[in-house]
């Protein structure tokens, strides 16, 4: 070998050794981590993606309560009130002989949420007191127990699939009812135990699956007590089985642990599962903190409580405060889902009624800016939100704030012309537009009071030139 050969080959030896060596720093061996890095791809995630806006729908024993028991207001959700220590828990564990929400109509709950504008919806199959709203055969607690006997789940997701709204099933893992579930292995007999448990996981989760095969993902909760985390070899032979048996099968980052016990994200820091299921009743800041993921947030109307609650307390968001959130979700690449606690009977109370009524309303409008949208890319500006068609030639800006001078200012990126700026509501006229320094855009509207956030709908044109003065603009 010559010298040259040598010392190439020497360097090329003494890079591999930095390469891995840096490799081995960063990284943790995991057999039970992420197996996957960014997004997923395929056809069912896209889908998924373009969805926008979801319902929630928490429906239960605790239903019959409402977050009361002998006149006195329980102070948490009213979904765990079974944890309260003034209610006997052989009253709620009799409950199920109450049962029975005869006004039940799945097609006219499909027809509310398909009137919302909702692409999809998860049902609390199973919460954490471990009562099921199927008939499963694994289990000695279910709605065939009750006075109303027969299956919910069958019904609503036909309801829902016939309205084209796709369905996950939401499944705790936490039971109360079960006396093989631990919250924690320590002795031998917890093993046995949770041994069993684990084999009636999977027998319901199985179950599920089959008897309602267009179920589009699981939405897991309860994951979060040690038992569980302790057994992240099988959690992940768990969830690697239900894809199979289910191909394209959607599953958030709250179902496993990693070989350490963390969440969410693994020892490394890389998302386990689909989508980052973590963002519950808050919103990311801005699009860093979604860290590129998928996403989606959970939200409820009031301030605590899933499960119907009779007497609200806190506050309760209005319509526009709704909308807000959703358009602030899709323009940072997520979802947003609302949530319902329907009543003991089977309806829903009037103030969730009226509510997605207006949503569904505002949606009729101006759903073009909601589905199959994505990040603009754009810094987050003083009007509202936007959001980019997946071809990148529509932008569209929800408007929730005015400036008096009727001049919206808008920075796009420094390739994107602003060709057309319209109402979303007649996009036959164009409103002015007038180029200022540093790229932006002055895009008037009448000035006048506006009573509802409302869409202008730009096209873009992707421009090769900057703009003079552009680039120096570093800030806004
Ligand atoms: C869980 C449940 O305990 C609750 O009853 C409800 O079903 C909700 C959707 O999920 O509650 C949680 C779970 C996770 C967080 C907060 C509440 N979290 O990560 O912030």
């Amino acid at each position: 070998m010559s010298k040259k050969t040598i010392a190439v080959f020497s360097l090329f030896i003494a890079s591999i050794f930095v390469i891995n060596n840096i490799h081995a720093q960063d990284t943790i061996a995991l057999q039970h981590g992420a197996h996957r890095i960014g997004r997923r791809e395929d056809t069912m995630m896209q889908r998924w993606r373009g969805y926008g806006l979801g319902q929630f729908i928490h429906f239960g024993l605790y239903s019959i309560l409402g977050g009361e028991y002998n006149g006195e207001t329980y102070n948490g959700a009213s979904e765990w009130i079974r944890s309260w220590n003034k209610l006997p828990k052989n009253v709620y564990d009799s409950l199920y002989k109450q049962f029975n929400p005869t006004k039940f109509n799945p097609d006219e709950w499909a027809a509310m949420a398909k009137q919302m504008g909702v692409k999809y919806v998860t049902i609390t199959t199973r919460h954490h007191d471990g009562f099921c709203l199927w008939p499963s055969k694994y289990s000695d607690y279910t709605i065939v127990k009750t006075p109303y006997k027969k299956d919910m789940i069958g019904p609503l997701v036909k309801a829902y699939n016939k309205q084209g709204i796709d369905v996950y099933l939401y499944y705790s893992i936490l039971d109360w009812h079960s006396k093989d579930w631990r919250d924690d292995i320590k002795t031998e007999d917890d093993s046995i135990a949770f041994a069993r448990f684990k084999v009636f996981v999977k027998n319901q989760l199985t179950e599920l699956l089959t008897d309602y095969p267009t179920t589009k993902g699981l939405w897991f909760d309860g994951t979060w007590d040690k038992s569980w985390k302790k057994n992240g070899a099988f959690t992940d032979s768990l969830e690697q089985y239900l894809k199979q048996l289910h191909p394209g099968l959607i599953i958030g980052s709250r179902f496993r642990a990693d070989d350490l016990g963390k969440r969410h994200f693994d020892s490394n820091g890389r998302l386990m599962g689909d989508y980052e299921q973590g963002w519950e009743r808050k919103i990311p800041e801005n699009f860093a903190a979604t860290h590129d993921n998928d996403w989606d947030c959970v939200m409820t109307f009031g301030e605590n409580g899933w499960g119907y609650q009779k007497k609200w307390l806190g506050h309760w968001k209005t319509t526009d405060e709704l909308i807000e959130m959703l358009t602030k979700c899709v323009s940072l690449d997520g979802n947003f889902v609302l949530n319902f606690g329907p009543k003991s009977d089977g309806t829903f109370r009037n103030e969730e009624v009226e509510a997605a009524k207006q949503i569904g309303d505002w949606m009729k409008i101006n759903s073009a800016a909601i589905y199959n949208t994505r990040y603009t890319g754009w810094e987050k500006q003083d009007w509202g939100y936007s959001t980019i068609s997946k071809a990148g030639k529509q932008a569209y800006l929800i408007i929730f704030n005015i400036p008096v001078s009727g001049k919206i200012r808008v920075h796009t990126k420094p390739n994107q012309d602003i060709n057309k700026a319209s109402f979303i509501t007649d996009t036959n006229i164009s409103l002015p537009i007038e180029s200022v320094d540093y790229g932006y855009k002055l895009i008037s509207v009448p000035q006048q009071v506006y009573k509802t956030p409302f869409v202008i709908e730009l096209n873009i044109e992707q421009s090769k030139q900057k703009m003079k003065g552009q680039e120096e603009n570093k800030h806004v």
